[in-house]
């Protein structure tokens, strides 16, 4: 798979305002926030989509979600309430082909998403 821009923040060649990584993943601000606080955390692998994302690839999608947990404790929005997001493929919304979960919060959210 091509590198994304994910893919090069991911290995430092592009920068971002990063508040979280280790040697699997990493959580960086969005460059276009659609809340107070947006967060994109992404796996340093290049899974494409979701769909692309395999049985020995379990643990590493947990570990997302545990580090979207930290961040948004880290930002002070995981008491007042957050969104986990992740849009997958085109008809959702996907415009970058590296997976990447939405971390929104510091708003209310409506319900259901548009
Ligand atoms: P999605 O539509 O789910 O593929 O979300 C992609 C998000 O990525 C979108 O909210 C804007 C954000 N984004 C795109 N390019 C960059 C970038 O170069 N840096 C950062 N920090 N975010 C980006």
């Amino acid at each position: 798979m091509p590198d994304t821009i994910f893919g090069q923040i991911a290995k430092g060649e592009v920068s971002a305002d990063i508040l979280y990584q280790d040697e699997e993943v990493v959580a960086f601000r969005d460059i276009g926030p659609q809340a107070p606080v947006h967060v994109l955390v992404i796996p340093r692998k290049p899974i494409a989509t979701l769909n692309e994302a395999q049985p020995e690839d379990a643990e590493l999608l947990g570990k997302l979600f545990l580090v979207a947990a930290r961040v948004a404790a880290q930002e002070g929005i995981a008491e007042s309430g957050y969104r986990v997001v992740v849009n997958c493929n085109a008809g959702a919304g996907q415009t970058v082909f590296h997976l990447h979960l939405h971390v929104l919060g510091g708003r209310p959210m409506q319900w259901p998403p548009g």
